[in-house]
C-alpha cells in the first residue's frame, strides 16, 4: 500500500469498514474515491474504488426494484358478472363464499385469515356469478390493488357483522376507508359514476344472540342508503334470497333462443345487459341475424305468446326470442 495516503482517505476507510447499511457503504467509498491521492502508484487503488461503487449502486438499485415490486391481485372475470364480498376483519366474508360457492377460504375467528382475492362460482338458477373473498377492508392494511378489484367489479356485497357490539362505528370507518379509497357504494340499479360500486348490505351472523336487536339498529342508520339484506351463513338462512340479490345487482337479463318450429333452448341462457333490445340480442346471437333480421317472435313468461315484435323492442328478463332472417 502506497504510504502517502491522507488522513481524509483513512478516515473514509475507516468508515467503510464500520458501514453497516449500503448507503453508508456507498457514501464511504465514495469519500475514499474523492480523498485518494491521484497519481500512478495509486492508479489500481482507484480503478478498484470504482468497480465498488458500481457494483453497490447496482446492488441497491436492484433491492429497490424489488421492493416496489409489492404483490400485486387480479381476478380474470368469469359467467355473468363478478361481485366482490367487501367488510371489516372477522364480518363473516369467507363464510359467505364458503357457503354461495365450492370454494373453500379459511374461516377462523383471528383477523385477517384472507390475506389473498380467492374467488367462487356462485349458482342463481341457471346463472354462474363470480364471488370473491377478499382481504379485510381496515385501516391497517391499505393493499392498492384491494381497492382495485373492489372499484373494477359490478357489484360489492358489503358485509356487516351483527355479532359486533360496534357495528354502526364498523360500518361507519369501513364506508370511511372506501370512500377515500374512491370507491363510493351506491344502491344497485341506478347510473354508475367512476368513483361508484352498486352495494348492498349482507348482515352477517343473524343467528348471534341479539343479531335481530342489532339488525333493527343497523336499518335505522344505514337502511335508506343501502339495501339490507340479513343472512346466516352457518344456518343457511337468506342464501337462496342472497344470490337473487346478487343477480339483481348485475342488471342481466338472461334470453334464450328458439329456432322456428323447435322448442326453445333453454339450457344456457344469453346474459345481455338490461335495456337490450331485439336488434342487438340478435347480433349476439350471430352477426347474421344483426344484418340479415326481418323479424323475430317473443314468449315472455304466460304474457306474450309468439307475438312479432319489432327490432327496438326492449328484451326482459327470461324472453324467448325466435329471430327470422
Ligand atoms: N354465529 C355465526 N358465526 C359466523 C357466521 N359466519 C361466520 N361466523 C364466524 O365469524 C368468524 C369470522 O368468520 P369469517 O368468515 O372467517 O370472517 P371474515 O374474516 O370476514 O372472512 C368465524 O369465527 C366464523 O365462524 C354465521 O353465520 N353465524
Ligand atoms: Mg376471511
Amino acid at each position: 500500500m502506497p504510504a502517502n495516503l491522507t488522513p481524509e482517505y483513512l478516515a473514509a476507510d475507516r468508515k467503510f469498514k464500520e458501514a453497516t447499511t449500503p448507503q453508508a457503504k456507498l457514501a464511504a467509498l465514495e469519500a475514499m474515491l474523492a480523498t485518494i491521492p491521484k497519481h500512478k502508484g495509486t492508479e489500481k487503488m482507484q480503478a478498484d474504488l470504482k468497480r465498488r461503487i458500481a457494483k453497490l449502486r447496482e446492488q441497491m438499485q436492484r433491492k429497490k426494484g424489488a421492493a416496489r415490486a409489492r404483490p400485486f391481485f387480479h381476478v380474470e372475470r368469469e359467467g355473468a358478472g363478478q361481485i366482490v364480498l367487501v367488510g371489516a376483519p372477522n364480518s363473516g366474508k369467507s363464510s359467505i363464499l364458503a357457503a354461495l360457492t365450492n370454494a373453500e377460504p379459511e374461516i377462523a375467528d383471528y383477523p385477517f385469515t384472507t390475506r389473498v382475492p380467492l374467488a367462487g362460482m356462485a349458482a342463481y338458477e341457471d346463472v354462474q356469478i363470480q364471488l370473491i373473498d377478499l382481504p379485510p377492508v381496515s385501516s391497517e392494511l391499505t393493499e392498492g390493488w384491494l381497492y382495485a378489484i373492489i372499484r373494477g367489479s359490478d357489484g360489492a356485497l358489503v358485509v356487516v357483522d351483527l355479532a359486533d357490539e360496534d357495528i354502526l362505528g364498523s360500518t361507519e370507518r369501513l364506508l370511511a376507508l372506501l370512500a377515500a379509497a374512491n370507491a363510493e357504494l351506491l344502491p344497485p340499479g341506478r347510473p354508475r359514476g367512476p368513483k361508484e360500486v352498486p352495494a348492498i348490505c349482507v348482515a352477517a351472523k343473524l343467528d348471534s344472540p341479539g343479531a335481530a336487536d342489532a339488525l333493527e339498529v343497523f336499518k335505522e342508520f344505514y337502511g335508506s342508503r343501502l339495501p339490507v339484506l340479513p343472512v346466516s351463513a352457518e344456518q343457511d338462512v337468506n342464501l337462496t334470497e342472497l344470490r337473487k340479490n346478487m343477480f339483481q345487482m348485475l342488471n342481466i337479463i338472461r334470453v334464450y333462443s328458439k329456432k322456428p318450429g323447435k322448442k326453445p333452448d333453454l339450457s344456457v341462457p344469453f346474459i345481455l345487459k338490461r335495456g337490450t333490445s331485439v336488434l342487438e340480442a340478435a347480433g349476439v346471437v350471430h352477426k347474421d341475424f344483426a344484418e340479415h333480421l326481418r323479424y323475430a317472435r317473443l314468449w315472455r313468461r304466460g304474457e306474450i305468446e309468439g307475438q312479432m315484435v319489432g327490432r327496438d323492442h326492449l328484451l326482459e328478463d327470461g324472453d324467448i326470442l325466435e329471430l327470422h332472417a
